[in-house]
């Protein structure tokens, strides 16, 4: 009867253990929310900065330029939206009012608008044409509005808070359609004997909520997504998308450039990087800099060090003073996606057989070869450590390795390294890092093998991978990138 007894709770243990091992991770620490997840699953968009500064020349606009300066003689936000989409680009953001206050729609907050330009006769909303263009071309539709304000005589004093969150819902109040992205530029070049405004982040950030749920607020602390240190394109190649965010603000407040650069692992707050980088040397265009839009190389540097570190890209090509994106910039885009097109057309992974340790059926090793993200591999509890070895039916010859975590359950992973098999039967490591998140791409020498093998040497708790692919890139070259 004991022995009975004893048998009866062994088969339960086991039991629980086998639906245990059948059940999902419990997510870890802080996790993205599902704005959050879609917004990084965009990975590339288009950021225009377009304003008085593209007439005059300027980097930051004073505030006290004529509206009529601002006067595009070509509008056509069809032409920007079509060549963010032939790119590859998922949405486009807007400096609807930059540093100067100029604002790009009539805001009923400010006579420092389009509504005072001869532009179309004082009658023209370049978020208007702007956000019927991403309409009409399936992208998602932006806003960067600067708390700054040269402009605004209200500003240094407390009343510019509600005027800013006045601006705020005429551009969020539904007139332009949903709005994917809510950008807070930290910078304010005021000085230590200028105007000094005490913002309140927290009823601009539930105002942006109240008016646009869905949007991500960007700004050097998140909440929604965070900047990511540099204006170089380059995000940490240690990359936690956590950031401490306790006792910070956007700006003179925010954390060390580093900190944001590489995030804070296990931190309680979820704020994935964006890169935000021009593809010409300043923010407007300039006639004068056309010559120096960057080559290819350097935008597939820039690929790999953004969105192949775990961070989205937000690249700024700005119109010009037709209102149109330039011939050189549109045509550089083109090489860019053409060049991401081949580097990414084939997975050499395909065929592999994967093996090593799995929490159960439902997150067996092969899900990483599987491109539902949804279909994912993970391990046990506790375990943290483990090696998945893929073998080839023939030798396979790539440099990228493609890794990608299952971010709805939280960043795991903190360090791993790579191995392939040579002719003599040895294992040899090609590379060593720490994290991977939403996507993370290692940049290894031309390997030629029948086996690689990944192995995760730490994790904050089981780690989890979607994905794994490989590519063989013959167009980037470091040397001509920098
Ligand atoms: C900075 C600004 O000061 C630049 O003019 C530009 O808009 C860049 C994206 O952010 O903080």
């Amino acid at each position: 009867m004991r022995s009975y007894t004893l048998l009866n709770v062994y088969f339960l243990l086991l039991l629980l253990l086998a639906v245990s091992c059948q059940s999902a991770p419990a997510p870890y620490g802080a996790c993205p929310t599902p704005q959050q997840l879609a917004w990084q699953q965009m990975e590339m968009n288009l950021f225009c900065h377009f304003g008085p500064n593209t007439f005059t020349g300027a980097e930051w606009g004073t505030g006290t330029e004529p509206e009529d300066i601002f006067n595009p003689t070509d509008l056509d936000c069809r032409q920007w939206t079509a060549t963010a989409r032939s790119a590859g680009f998922k949405g486009v953001i807007i400096t609807a009012k930059h540093h100067d206050g100029f604002c790009l729609w009539p805001s009923p907050e400010s006579v420092h608008t389009v509504a005072r330009s001869a532009w179309r006769e004082g009658k023209g909303d370049v978020l208007r044409e702007l956000s019927e263009a991403c309409k009409a071309d399936e992208l998602k539709f932006g806003v960067y509005i600067s708390p700054w304000d040269r402009n605004d005589p209200r500003y240094g004093a407390p009343e510019y808070n509600g005027a800013f969150v006045r601006t705020l819902e005429s551009v969020l109040g539904g007139q332009y359609g949903p709005v994917f992205e809510q950008w807070f530029d930290g910078a304010c070049g005021e000085g230590p004997t200028g105007r000094r405004q005490v913002y309140d982040w927290p009823l601009f950030n539930e105002t942006v909520h109240r008016l646009q749920p869905n949007a991500v607020i960007f700004s050097d602390v998140g909440p929604g997504c965070r900047w990511v240190g540099n204006e170089a394109g380059q995000a940490g190649r240690t990359n936690w998308s956590t950031l401490e965010v306790e006792g910070f603000e956007p700006g003179a407040g925010s954390p060390p450039t580093e900190v944001l650069n590489g995030g804070t692992p296990g931190a309680s707050h979820w704020a994935a990087p964006e890169t935000d980088v021009s593809i010409r040397p300043g923010w407007f265009w300039r006639a004068s800099e056309t010559p120096q839009v960057k080559s290819v190389q350097h935008l597939l540097k820039i690929y790999y060090e953004s969105v192949g570190r775990n961070s989205l890209l937000l690249l700024n090509v700005p119109p010009d003073t037709r209102g149109r994106i330039d011939a050189v910039d549109s045509l550089r885009l083109m090489e860019f996606r053409a060049a991401l097109d081949q580097i990414f057309a084939e997975d050499l992974s395909s065929g592999a057989s994967v093996s090593g340790d799995a929490r159960g059926r439902r997150f067996l090793p092969a899900n990483v070869l599987s491109t539902d993200y949804d279909q994912y591999w993970a391990l046990p509890d506790g375990q943290t450590r483990c090696t998945l070895t893929f073998s080839f039916p023939e030798p396979r010859t790539f440099n990228r390795v493609l890794l990608q975590e299952y971010i709805p359950l939280g960043q795991r992973i903190a360090a791993f390294h790579l191995d392939i098999l040579t002719p003599e039967g040895e294992w040899r490591q090609i590379a060593r890092e720490t994290t991977v998140g939403y996507k993370r791409i290692v940049l290894t020498p031309t390997v030629t093998t029948t086996a690689l093998r990944l192995t995760i040497d730490d994790a904050l708790a089981c780690p989890t991978l979607t994905r794994v692919a490989l590519y063989q890139d013959n167009m980037y070259c470091e040397a001509e990138a920098n």
